[in-house]
């Protein structure tokens, strides 16, 4: 039997609907040649995206935006919640859970054929935990009650998607960019233990799941005491004998910080090498866990700025996937219009921002061709 690639199998699907009234764009070509995925996957590597589903009763959420799932379909492997397994989302009070806009991004992958990511178990970090969480009452023996809270959440998680969730983001962000363990009431009660504890839970639960630490320091100037932290937090991690896996790379590249004139210059990429040496040395893995590009300080021609983008891009890829370590790219939002970048650090001319490899009609940008072109570049992965 001739096995259909899924992209054949879509066209013949789309085929069929589009003559019940499909939707816009329904039957659409995104894209010439083979997906990022399809490339991917050639190398021994995954390609996909981070979805959210917003508010899972409005129809105006673009999970229900027909084109963008099928763009999602064409060219993804696997995708990774953008928001919904966040504390904040999936735990309305301290009793009780809610999956319903996480399973809907679930089914979607499982319908499609596509794998996931968890993203986060322990996103470490005062900000992001929901309001009940900072008056929660600890009791007489907050310890007790600290670990007895984190364990209900990680277990109840890890096992709920227990051979669904290839591999998670255990903890995300807890190293401050001054290299220092954020403080929250949970490590307040049970200090930096409450890592190993995410970690240890986590492998309970799912013993085949990838278990990663995920952050954003990067290769940018403002980063060097964050990379420190993170490097040190993971040499105790592996002392203590906590079971990491890997480092999510978060990879928002280009930040305010960076210097389009400069470039991703050679004293910073050798910087850079030096920290992902040092992350390999300890034998984790590295991925790429939320992958875009800030054109916040690119001037507002389209063309210049994607170019830059794709530049940059280009040459940041190149690098990661120098390491063999590294299987998954995964970005964070597939179309402009989606990017968590429109609603922050605003751009002074007012523009929406072009940090993905789609615009908002869905087309192709450069950014798309230049990952295209690194994953070809890159060498194929050790099994
Ligand atoms: O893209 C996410 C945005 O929709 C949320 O409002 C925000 C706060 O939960 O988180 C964004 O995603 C972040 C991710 O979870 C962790 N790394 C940084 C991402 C961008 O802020």
């Amino acid at each position: 039997m001739t096995m259909l690639t899924r992209r054949q199998s879509l066209m013949l699907a789309a085929g069929g609907l589009a003559a019940m009234a499909a939707p816009r764009g329904f039957a659409e070509d995104f894209f010439e040649g083979p997906s990022l995925h399809e490339l991917a996957q050639e190398k021994g590597m995954r390609f996909g995206s981070a979805v959210g589903v917003g508010d899972p009763d409005s129809l105006a959420s673009s999970f229900h935006d027909a084109r963008y799932r099928e763009l999602l379909i064409r060219e993804c492997g696997v995708l990774v919640h953008e928001n919904e397994l966040k504390w904040y989302v999936a735990r309305p009070d301290a009793e009780t859970f809610d999956f319903r806009p996480a399973d809907m991004v679930m089914d979607f992958a499982a319908e499609n054929g596509m794998e996931m990511r968890g993203h986060t178990l322990l996103w470490h970090h005062t900000d992001w935990f929901p309001d009940w969480f900072a008056n929660h009452d600890f009791g007489s023996r907050p310890g007790t009650e600290a670990e007895r809270m984190l364990t209900e959440h990680v277990r109840t998680l890890v096992e709920r998607y227990r051979g669904r969730i290839y591999s998670w983001d255990v903890v995300n962000e807890t190293i401050d960019e001054a290299g220092r363990l954020r403080q929250t009431p949970l490590s307040q009660h049970l200090g930096e233990e409450v890592i190993d504890i995410a970690f240890h839970v986590a492998k309970e639960a799912d013993p085949d799941a990838e278990l990663l630490y995920n952050d954003y320091m990067s290769w940018e100037a403002g980063y060097e005491r964050q990379q420190e932290g993170v490097l040190r937090l993971l040499e105790r991690l592996k002392e203590r004998g906590a079971p990491v896996d890997g480092l999510g790379v978060q990879s928002h590249i280009g930040s305010g910080n960076y210097d389009y004139s400069t470039g991703f210059d050679t004293a910073r990429a050798d910087g850079w090498r030096q920290f992902l040496d040092a992350v390999t040395g300890l034998d984790l893995s590295l991925s790429i866990t939320e992958f875009d590009v800030h054109d916040k300080n690119l001037p507002a021609d389209i063309e210049t700025r994607d170019r830059e983008v794709a530049e940059l891009a280009r040459r940041y890829l190149d690098l990661m996937f120098s390491y063999p370590q590294t299987k998954d790219i995964l970005v964070w939002g597939m179309a402009d219009h989606l990017s968590w970048y429109q609603g922050m650090w605003l751009r002074e001319d007012g523009l929406p921002k072009r940090p993905t490899p789609y615009d908002e009609d869905y087309r192709p940008k450069p950014l798309r061709q230049a990952i295209a072109d690194a994953i070809r570049a890159a060498e194929p992965r050790p099994a």
